[in-house]
Parts: C-alpha cells; structure tokens; sequence
C-alpha cells in the first residue's frame, strides 16, 4: 500500500470512530489541516521526478477530498443522533422537578360560576371593561348628578367612555339589539374609585345576571340566587334585605350564612320599569330581575382567604396552595 493510501487509510478509521464533534475536529486538524498528514504528502512532491509529480499531486488532493467528505458524514451522523450531547447526560441524575401548574383561585370560580348558571338557563356574554357612561349609568335610570353615582367614580378614558363600575352595565348593551324573552349572565372586572382594603379592590371581579320574560316575579329571583348558592357553598342560609339601587324596584342585597355571620355576596331587585322602557321593552308586557354579586367574595369564602389584594398581587406561595 502507498504512503497515500495508507494515510486515507487511516484517517478513515479514525474518522469513522471518532466519538464526538470535538473529536472530530481534533482530527481535522490532524489529517487535513496546515501541518496535517494528507497536507504534509504534498511536501514530498519535490523530491519526485518531474514525470511523476503531476500524478502524485492528484493523487494527494483526490485523498484530501476523501477524508474531508468522510469527515462531513461523519459530522452529520454525530449531530444528527447528537450522540455528543447524550454522551454527556448523567442518566443517573435526580430528575429536575417541573413545577405543578394549577389555575388561579379566581379563574376556577369564574369557570363555577358560569356551569351554575349555564345550567340555570343564562346565556353568558361578554361585555367590554371600557363602557359608555350613558351604559353604566344612564340607561340604569341614575338621575343626572344623582349622588349614587358618587359611591362609583371610575377612571374616566373621555367624556363618554369610563371603566366600567359595574356589569349591571350589560343590560342597555343587550337590550339594543335582542328581544325578550332572556336570559343573560355576564363576568368581567369593574373598577371604582375606592380606598383599597382586604375586601375592596379599586379593580374587582362581579357577575350579573338578568333575566326578562312574561310574568318574571320577586319569586324567581329569590328561587335563581338560592339555587346559586346551594350549588356555590352548599347547604346555606340566604338573606334577602330591603336596598336601593336605581335600577330596580324594589331592590335587595342578598348574602348567605357563612360561619354564623352574615356575608354580603351583592345586590339584587326587580329591573326597574324606566330601564326597560330605555331598553324598547314594554314593562306591561315584561318584567325581570336582575342581581350583581362580587366574584372574589366567593373564593375567599370557600378558602378562607382574608385579603382580596392577594387575588392580584400573585405571589407564587399564595398561588401554590391551590
Ligand atoms: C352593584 O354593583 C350593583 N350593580 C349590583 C346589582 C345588580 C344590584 C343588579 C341590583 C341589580 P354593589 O356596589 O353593592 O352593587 O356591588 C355588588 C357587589 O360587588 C358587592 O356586594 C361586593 O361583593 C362587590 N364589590 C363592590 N365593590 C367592590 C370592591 N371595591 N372590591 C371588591 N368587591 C366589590
């Protein structure tokens, strides 16, 4: 065998169970690169007749084209079974512990929320946070300058578009393009001007419902929260209290029995003749209720919790005791 051959000879084996890229490249540098032993053969050139040269030189540059292309196939079997990487993973290493993921308190209630009432017969839709003031307030029959208004001052986007306060606001939004009968149930976050403490967020969490239809009574109301809060809580004690609010006659606040002590969970009534009536709703045809209740009450009830602001603040050991 030639000095030639022997050279590709041996580059191929070596080559060929080379272990890793590195390794591979170690052997680049060996055989090919500026002092390596193929380049080296071309030195001897010289020493040849002149006759032979020119064959010798092909012969050299042919055997430097082989080991090169053995090298690249190499390659492309190293990194494509990156045995290089395997080679270094400790199967014997402590497996790394991927963090449990569960949904967020308030989530999983939104999600109760709405079966309950899905199943209850509501439809539930979206209605935007950012609301037109005649929506939150005007079409809930709030008299110009009424101070009930006062008790829900939000951050105003322009002179007609506010965050919503309430998602009572859904109602006129509703009203413009369905006709009764319905059955509508809405989630979503209000926001209000409030001084912020462990049950008042300046950006909380309510649902309303509301329902229109021909002989709507006090009845199905107070029959529609029980239910809710059966199914919410479990066996409870409700309460329904004489309150106003603009938009319903009469009205009501609504809280269960919770530890021996009443918990306001919000306020409830019959919606109000003049909402209708802005809402192209005949109130000596129809009548309705409606009712709104704060979503964070009811976690923090169930669980436990004594601060609203944790719902928010999102901290990973709050959050991973869920
Ligand atoms: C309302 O917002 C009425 N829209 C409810 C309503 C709807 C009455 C339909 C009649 C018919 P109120 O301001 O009381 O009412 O709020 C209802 C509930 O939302 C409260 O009982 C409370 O649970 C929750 N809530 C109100 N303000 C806050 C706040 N700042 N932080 C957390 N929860 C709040």
């Amino acid at each position: 065998m030639s000095q030639v051959e022997n050279t590709v000879e041996q580059a191929r084996s070596a080559v060929a169970s080379a272990g890793s890229l590195k390794e591979l490249d170690q052997l680049e540098i060996q055989y090919l690169g500026r002092k390596g032993e193929v380049t080296q053969l071309l030195k001897q050139i010289g020493s040849l007749p002149p006759e032979d040269r020119a064959a010798f030189g092909q012969r050299v540059n042919a055997a430097k084209a082989e080991v090169a292309a053995a090298m690249e196939q190499r390659r492309e079997e190293l990194g494509a079974s990156q045995s290089s990487v395997a080679a270094e993973i400790d199967v014997t290493l402590p497996g790394r512990l991927v963090p449990r993921v569960t949904r967020h308190p308030l989530t999983e209630t939104i999600q109760e929320i709405k079966d309950i009432f899905i199943g209850l017969g509501f439809e539930v839709v979206e209605s935007p946070d950012i609301e037109e003031y005649r929506f939150n307030f005007g079409h809930l029959n709030y008299p110009p300058d009424h101070p009930a208004m006062d008790e829900q001052m939000s951050f105003f986007i322009d002179d007609e578009h506010l965050l919503r306060t309430q998602t009572t606001a859904v109602q006129g939004r509703v009203f413009q393009d369905r006709k009764p009968p319905m059955r509508i149930c809405t989630i979503g976050r209000c926001y209000r001007y409030e001084a912020v403490d462990a049950t008042h967020g300046h950006t909380f969490m309510q649902v309303d419902c509301f329902a229109v239809d021909r002989d709507i009574t006090l009845a199905d109301l107070k029959g529609t929260l029980g239910q809710f809060a059966h199914e919410m809580f479990g066996e409870v004690e409700t309460r329904f209290r004489r309150d106003f609010f603009p938009f319903v006659e009469p009205g009501a606040d609504f809280a269960v029995k919770w530890k021996g002590r009443w918990l306001e969970l919000g306020g409830a009534g019959m919606i109000h003749p003049n909402v209708l009536r802005m809402g192209g709703i005949d109130p000596e045809e129809w009548t309705g209720f409606a009712f709104g209740l704060g979503v964070e009450r009811m976690p923090m009830v169930k669980r436990g919790i004594n601060d609203l602001r944790l719902f928010y603040e999102n901290g990973a050991r709050f959050l991973r005791q869920f």
